[in-house]
């Protein structure tokens, strides 16, 4: 496998995940003018990144639709339950929320207020989002209770975005979540590989 990967974009999803499974992976880093390349856009229409290169040369696209894939690929890494067990469906659940929910309403808020606007709304969004996600990891240290899974790499990926530049100590528990599993060896080897 071959991932196309820019540092600081959405591919460090996959880089990590890609260390978590311990799949052999080659990386490809490209530049912004590389990314908008014909070359690439033969890859990726819209010229993104991540796209990971399959063993048979096809091209899978979409950073969370590549973890999931990744998890089913070595199904011993655990960190996708397997079909057919109850955790399976909220893997499923919390990856879809962390790119449907979270995602859209923190990259809208890092927008408005690069652009000094009131981002007031997506504030209180992202309250009621985090409340949610403290109820839940209130039964375990992971979304999925005992066992870390695919849904943690996104999630805290995009948590990191908020925590990052919020040095307040609002939603504690979620803060100390997100630095758990940042903090995690395969997450520390994929910021060196991915130059992040
Ligand atoms: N929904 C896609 C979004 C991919 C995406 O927007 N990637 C950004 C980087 S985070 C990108 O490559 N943008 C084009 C550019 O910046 O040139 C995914 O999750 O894979």
């Amino acid at each position: 496998m071959r991932l196309y990967h820019s540092p600081g974009s959405r591919s460090t999803r996959v880089l990590w995940t890609l260390e978590e499974i311990g799949a052999p992976y080659d990386v490809t880093i490209l530049t912004r003018e590389e990314r908008r390349g014909e070359e690439h856009r033969r890859r990726h229409p819209l010229g993104r990144v991540p796209a990971l290169e399959l063993d048979d040369g096809r091209i899978l696209l979409e950073s969370a639709a590549i973890c999931l894939h990744l998890g089913d690929l070595y199904p011993e890494s655990g960190i996708v339950p397997a079909i057919g067990s109850p955790q399976r469906p909220f893997v499923y659940q919390w990856t879809f929320f962390a790119m449907a929910e979270l995602e859209p309403t923190l990259i809208g808020w890092a927008r408005l207020l690069g652009e000094e606007r009131d981002g007031t709304e997506s504030q209180e969004r992202f309250a009621e989002q985090a409340a949610m996600l403290e109820a839940v990891l209130r039964d375990g240290p992971w979304l999925l209770g005992e066992s870390f899974s695919v849904a943690d790499v996104i999630c805290s990926k995009i948590l990191n975005l908020a925590f990052s530049r919020d040095p307040s100590d609002r939603f504690a528990e979620l803060r100390a979540y997100t630095e758990r599993a940042l903090a995690r060896p395969a997450n520390l080897r994929a910021e060196a590989v991915g130059r992040d």
